[in-house]
């Protein structure tokens, strides 16, 4: 069993800080009771001791606060269960080269952010040829056709555009989570993608976004889920394998 604390000011002593926002003022005489209120918080959740650090009202009747507290909690190394990366990651010579050798065509991408869901940096970032973190997107690879279908585009139009494109990856971003609106849009996409096309002949799946768990590929119906800080050279290297695998190089 490895066992490991967080380090705050010496090694394992458990020191946490943590930000949130509650709905108490700050203006005097409210303001201790806000303080209070946070610590409450923190104690609840098992911060021990906890003082408050910062506090600043945010506009009327809210105050934000930032607490460092000490966190009698163990992390079980062990126990820790991540999505690894299983495939290799390729330049984009490899990523076309392999595209040419065994597609033997471009290799179609449809990408979109569906619902009402207007945060396009993501999607944009992977795809367009500007790219992000010193990476071109997927349209700077030349054995890449894609169609970036840009903010709000409804599961029944990304169809559409999948089956007019023949598309071999779909990508999906969701960026806004409230009321778990990420989730319902994947399920719904995911489900009219299974009706529209017959088994074995669908699109590759792939959803992304900053606050997704990406251990709920099978429970959302999606061949891959990329979350927070992906690269367009890793989504290419993974679309690449994904769809060549068993497929020998001529
Ligand atoms: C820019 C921004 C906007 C812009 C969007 C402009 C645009 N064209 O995208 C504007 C001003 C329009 C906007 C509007 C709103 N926003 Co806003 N916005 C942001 C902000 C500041 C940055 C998001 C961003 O661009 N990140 C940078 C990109 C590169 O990161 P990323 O999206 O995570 O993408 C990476 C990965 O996640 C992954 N990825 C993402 N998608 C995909 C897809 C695939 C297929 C793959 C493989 C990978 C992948 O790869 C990317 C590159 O590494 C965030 C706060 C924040 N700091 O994150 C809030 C934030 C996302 N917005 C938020 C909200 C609430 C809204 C509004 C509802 C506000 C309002 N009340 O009107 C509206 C909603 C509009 C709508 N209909 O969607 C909330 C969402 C809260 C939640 N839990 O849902 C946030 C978190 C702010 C906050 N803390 O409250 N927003």
């Amino acid at each position: 069993m490895t066992i490991v604390r967080p380090y705050g000011d010496t090694t394992g002593d458990g020191m946490v800080q943590l930000s949130f926002t509650l709905p108490i003022p700050l203006d005097e005489p409210a303001g201790k009771r806000a303080e209070g209120a946070a610590l409450q918080l923190a104690a609840k959740m098992g911060l021990d001791p906890a003082m408050v650090v910062h506090a600043r009202q945010m506009g009327a009747g809210h105050t934000f606060f930032v607490v460092y507290g000490r966190s009698n909690h163990l992390v079980d190394l062990d126990k820790v269960q991540v999505v690894e990366r299983d495939f290799r990651l390729l330049s984009a010579k490899e990523v076309n080269t392999a595209i040419k050798a065994r597609l033997r065509r471009k290799l179609v991408v449809v990408g979109a952010c569906i619902g009402t869901d207007a945060h396009t940096v993501g999607i944009d970032a992977i795809l367009n040829v500007k790219g992000i973190a010193g990476e071109k997107g997927l349209e700077y690879y030349r054995e890449c056709r894609v169609l970036n279908l840009g903010a709000q585009v409804s599961v029944p139009e990304l169809v559409e555009h999948a089956r007019a494109e023949k598309a071999d990856a779909v990508l999906v971003s969701q960026v806004v989570t409230q009321r778990d609106a990420h989730l319902h849009n994947t399920r719904e996409m995911s489900a009219a993608f299974r009706e529209a096309f017959p088994a074995g002949r669908r699109p590759l799946l792939v959803v992304g976004g900053p606050r997704f768990d990406e251990l709920m590929t099978s429970e959302l119906g999606v061949d891959r889920i990329f979350g927070r800080g992906t690269t367009p050279r890793e989504v290419a290297s993974y679309l690449v394998q994904a769809l060549t695998a068993g497929k020998v190089t001529a």
